[in-house]
């Protein structure tokens, strides 16, 4: 019989890459979908799958949404991406970071526990939520907790909220903390975009300079197209457990940089680079670098794309863009 899958946050980076992998694998899809004035179906259509979703409105701060909904799909598997999840805004909006990310999951679990109770249950929980703890070395499914931002706080209930079902009514949950991966459809909002996108400006001569902040951080870059797949290899195992996944390779923001701009051919590329402390944060996450060899040997996962393609990935997708968005608006407009 097909199989359901109930996915959050579809409309984002993850939710789109998911969405086609479940649809690959013949799941019925049914992603649920913020009320919006403008609705954006961009990285959806990116991937091709716009029009084999079933779309279901409704919002993680409105558990009759979630009920109505689950009613209506009795999901086989349920995958939680939605969140407040730009780290930066959550200090300025920690409130409405904290009811998406840490009550909307207890909502969500709420809702399955109550109405689809044998439905597997995902969780997106994060890499962030170790802070500095381990600075020096790499961290892994024991290293402690010390979240260093309103994000990684709102994220942290998340995790034991699920954990906490698990133990206390023996649903299928689990969490999968997985460090950062990006792709060309990336937010712009994340360093990695913010650079490949305005590298792919300042080729078009539509932009002189990517205003960025702490180019020291380190982390520990993936590809979405590789991490989602470790997302559903975590629901077909017999037992739930928690999983790390990453590459084990950490880079500076400063690198990523470098290696974007060498490869749109712009040399002398820290002129076209200014360092704005509006980017900075109030507490920064210095080094992230994840081991991930129990997901390797437990869910024979291994990450196939290397850091230096996913930039080259990155920038290749954006030139193309901006190329033709050039083409269609006519002569380039310097933005500063
Ligand atoms: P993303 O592109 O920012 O997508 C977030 C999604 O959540 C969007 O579809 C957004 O919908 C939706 N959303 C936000 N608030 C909502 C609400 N109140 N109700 C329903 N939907 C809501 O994020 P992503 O990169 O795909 O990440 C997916 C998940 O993994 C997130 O939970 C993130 O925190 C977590 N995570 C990401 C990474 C990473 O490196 N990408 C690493 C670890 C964990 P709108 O379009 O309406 O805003
Ligand atoms: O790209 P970022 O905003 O990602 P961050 O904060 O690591 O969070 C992402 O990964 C987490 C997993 O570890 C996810 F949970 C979370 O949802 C999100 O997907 O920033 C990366 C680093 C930071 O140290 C930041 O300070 O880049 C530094 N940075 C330097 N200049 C900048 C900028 N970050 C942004 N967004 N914009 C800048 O101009």
């Amino acid at each position: 019989m097909q199989k359901a899958a109930f996915v959050t946050g579809i409309d984002g980076q993850d939710g789109a890459y998911l969405a086609r992998l479940l649809l690959e694998k013949d799941y019925r899809v049914f992603g649920f979908l913020r009320r919006s004035t403008r609705y954006a179906f961009d990285n959806l259509d990116y991937v091709g799958v716009t029009d084999r979703v079933d779309f279901i409105e409704g919002d993680l701060a409105d558990e009759v949404s979630l009920i109505n909904a689950l009613r209506l799909c009795q999901p086989d598997e349920v995958y939680n991406l939605a969140a407040q999840s730009f780290v930066g805004i959550s200090w300025d909006q920690p409130q409405v970071t904290s009811d998406i990310n840490a009550m909307g999951v207890l909502r969500l679990l709420n809702a399955i526990k109550n109405f689809c109770p044998n439905a597997k249950f995902y969780q997106a929980s994060t890499s962030e939520m170790f802070g500095n703890a381990n600075r020096a070395g790499i961290q892994t499914e024991n290293t402690p907790f010390h979240p260093r931002s309103p994000y990684a706080v709102s994220k942290l209930f998340g995790y034991w909220i699920t954990v906490n079902y698990k133990e206390s009514y023996r649903m299928f949950c689990v969490n999968g903390i997985l460090f950062n991966h990006e792709s060309p459809i990336r937010g712009k909002e994340f360093v990695t975009r913010k650079i490949t996108d305005g590298v792919a400006r300042i080729k078009c001569g539509l932009l002189d300079q990517i205003a960025l902040g702490n180019l020291d951080s380190k982390r520990d870059w993936g590809f979405a197209g590789d991490y989602v797949e470790a997302m559903w290899l975590m629901l077909q195992q017999k037992e739930p457990d928690d999983y790390i996944i990453s590459t084990g390779e950490t880079h500076s923001v400063r690198e990523f940089a470098r290696i974007a701009f060498e490869r749109a051919r712009i040399k002398n590329w820290t002129k076209h680079v200014h360092l704005d402390p509006r980017y900075k944060r109030p507490a920064e996450l210095f080094t992230l670098q994840g081991r991930s060899t129990k997901a390797a040997r437990k869910l024979n996962w291994r990450p196939k794309v290397k850091f230096e393609e996913l930039v080259r990935m990155m920038v290749d997708a954006d030139l193309e863009r901006v190329k033709t968005e050039v083409k269609k608006t006519g002569a380039p407009r310097r933005q500063s």
